[in-house]
């Protein structure tokens, strides 16, 4: 585990590493301040050194990119373990957010580097842990954000807190390693933020209205259409609650 001050991006520190020496043993990041944080499709990950957790943790599992489906589905149910410990019951919203209240608590970004003995995956983790009006007016997005502190969340200390989030990827990870994502579709749907919800998806710039009808066995997420039932997989989706016209 290493703590540093100041980083641009702690998932894009360990994924160099990765690149110029190879994968030396799990390894967890964890930045006080992060300057350049990243979400998925290019989008900002706002943090500030007081409120904020920033982390990343690199592992590598025995299975190549092709065989990842639902790999980031199963980190968001390790965050969730983590949070839980803490007294933060959060919900997911496919494919990679924590909720709580219908607010955003937390956002994985997991990113892939193939190995000749599988793939070693950097799953980085944004946590908003204290109330702070900085942070607040930094985030630009559909979804309000929200806290562990505002949550009810307990024993906030940054460090424990990283920690229990590498314990609980390590151990959902292995048992995605042995069994891919058939074995957590279930559990993940119990989570699911926007089961039976009218949503709307952005996919590859255009618009799908449905009702959101959870995972399947490979982590596609499922949505009843007009035109019948579609299956989303691609990365370039963003998900919306859809308001009744
Ligand atoms: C994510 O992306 O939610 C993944 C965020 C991962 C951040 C971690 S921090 C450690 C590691 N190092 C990195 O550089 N990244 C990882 P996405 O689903 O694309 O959501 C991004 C969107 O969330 C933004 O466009 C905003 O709308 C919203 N957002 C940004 N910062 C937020 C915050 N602190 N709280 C709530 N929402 C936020």
């Amino acid at each position: 585990m290493h703590v540093v001050a100041t980083t641009g991006s702690t998932n894009s520190d360990l994924l160099a590493s990765l690149r110029a020496d190879g994968f030396d043993g799990p390894t967890l990041l964890v930045a006080d301040r992060q300057t350049a944080g990243r979400g998925r499709l290019g989008r900002v990950w706002a943090s500030t050194a007081r409120a904020s957790l920033t982390a990343s943790f690199a592992l590598c599992i025995a299975r190549p990119i092709a065989a990842l489906e639902g790999v980031t589905l199963v980190c968001g149910l390790a965050a969730c373990d983590a949070l839980d410990g803490h007294g933060v019951d959060a919900r997911l919203k496919w494919p990679n957010d924590l909720l709580v209240d219908g607010r955003k608590l937390a956002g994985i970004l997991v990113e892939a580097v193939p190995m000749a003995s599988g793939t070693a995956l950097v799953v980085g983790i944004g946590v908003n842990v204290e109330p702070d009006d900085v942070l607040i007016e930094r985030v630009v997005g559909a979804l309000p954000a929200t806290d562990l502190r505002t949550a009810g969340g307990r024993s906030l200390v940054r460090n424990r807190l990283a920690a229990g989030l590498a314990l609980a990827l390590q151990r959902r990870l292995t048992a995605f390693e042995a069994g891919g994502f058939a074995t957590f579709d279930s559990e993940w749907n119990r989570r699911d933020a926007f089961r039976d919800k009218a949503v709307s998806l952005l996919d590859a710039g255009k618009r799908v209205a449905g009702v959101e009808r959870g995972v399947d066995d490979l982590g596609a997420l499922l949505v009843d259409t007009a035109s019948g039932r579609r299956r989303f997989v691609s990365g370039d989706v963003s998900l919306r609650f859809r308001h009744a016209p």
